[in-house]
């Protein structure tokens, strides 16, 4: 557990980046580097935290970085962590460099996912970081396979044709647990200590471990930018998304929900779900309550809860 007063003061993200007011990347990337345990080397695919953070000739990042492609986050991850393998053997350096991938969910669900599922079945020893605001945020709101069903965005727009997406979420954790590896969680900044905990426990795992962390977005899930705490916290009370860690073979729901609220709640406070409570949506909101229950219920199984 950490308390706020043992967290360095020193920040590795400064400001001056042009991401939105009430974005979650920096949120996040704060948390990441306040529980670094020496030198590391973050990699980012292209999206809104890369384009906002690497302006030429300015840069908000304070650790060495790396801006790579949209399909290869984990290939060059899995590269640089061979390279200081490579240097350590040759006795070229002799300290541990850390390795972390922070990347969308564009870059990770959907167009990354080989490189991901390659770097974890190769047992590379690096911690792979997904900023999950559920769509393709940087381009323009398009939908990716981690946006919600129901959610309306440019590409799924919710109106005649269709309510808002009509496929369900990927199990991206489940995924990645999948291929036998050591560690994966889930986590939101609003529950911070759980976080940082889990970032920390990510990065000491020798092999790969993966945290998918709910970053909602102000102007892609259409809400007040002072909300964001307010929506990650709302997530997990509504058992909307439910923070769980695995580890060798054990899951653990970290962050518990005897009352949840009703999951209304959090989807009301934001414009892209707007249209699931016009009466000719009734059924596709019935839908989005009985996935919430369902999911949460297989979570609890999962973590011998229920
Ligand atoms: C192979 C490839 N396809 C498409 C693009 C265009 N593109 C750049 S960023 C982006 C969306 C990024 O979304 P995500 O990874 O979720 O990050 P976010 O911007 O939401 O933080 C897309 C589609 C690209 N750069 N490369």
């Amino acid at each position: 557990m950490y308390a706020l007063k043992d967290l360095p003061k020193e920040e590795l993200f400064t400001s001056g980046h042009r991401l939105c007011a009430g974005c979650a990347h920096p949120i996040s990337v704060r948390m990441v580097t306040k529980v670094l345990r020496g030198p590391t080397v973050i990699v980012s695919t292209t999206g809104c935290l890369e384009v906002s953070s690497s302006i030429y000739p300015h840069t908000a990042w304070k650790v060495p970085w790396v801006h790579i492609a949209f399909e290869n986050g984990a290939a060059v991850a899995s590269g640089i962590e061979a390279a200081f393998k490579a240097f350590k053997r040759k006795g070229i350096i002799d300290k541990n460099v850390d390795i972390i991938a922070i990347c969308g969910d564009g870059g990770t669900y959907d167009i990354g996912i080989q490189a991901i599922s390659g770097a974890l079945e190769r047992k590379h020893d690096f911690v792979y970081i997904c900023h999950d605001n559920e769509a393709y945020m940087n381009t323009g709101i398009q939908r990716s396979g981690a946006t919600p069903k129901g959610a309306a965005t440019t590409t799924s727009p919710a109106g005649k044709k269709i309510p808002g997406k009509p496929e369900w979420k990927k199990d991206f954790i489940g995924i990645c647990i999948a291929h036998g590896i050591e560690y994966a969680a889930t986590a939101t900044p609003a529950y911070w200590g759980d976080y940082l905990m889990k970032i920390r426990k990510a990065i000491e795992v020798d092999g790969p471990a993966v945290i998918n962390v709910l970053t909602p977005c102000p102007l892609g899930w259409r809400y007040e930018p002072k909300d964001t705490i307010k929506i990650s916290r709302l997530a997990v009370l509504t058992r909307y998304f439910p923070l769980y860690e695995y580890e060798r073979g054990r899951y653990k729901l970290t962050i518990k929900v005897p009352k949840p609220l009703p999951v209304e709640e959090f989807l009301k406070i934001q414009g892209r779900f707007r249209h699931l409570f016009n009466p000719e949506f009734k059924k596709e909101l019935d839908e989005v309550k009985y996935y919430v229950e369902e999911n949460w219920n297989r979570i609890l199984k999962l973590c011998g809860e229920a």
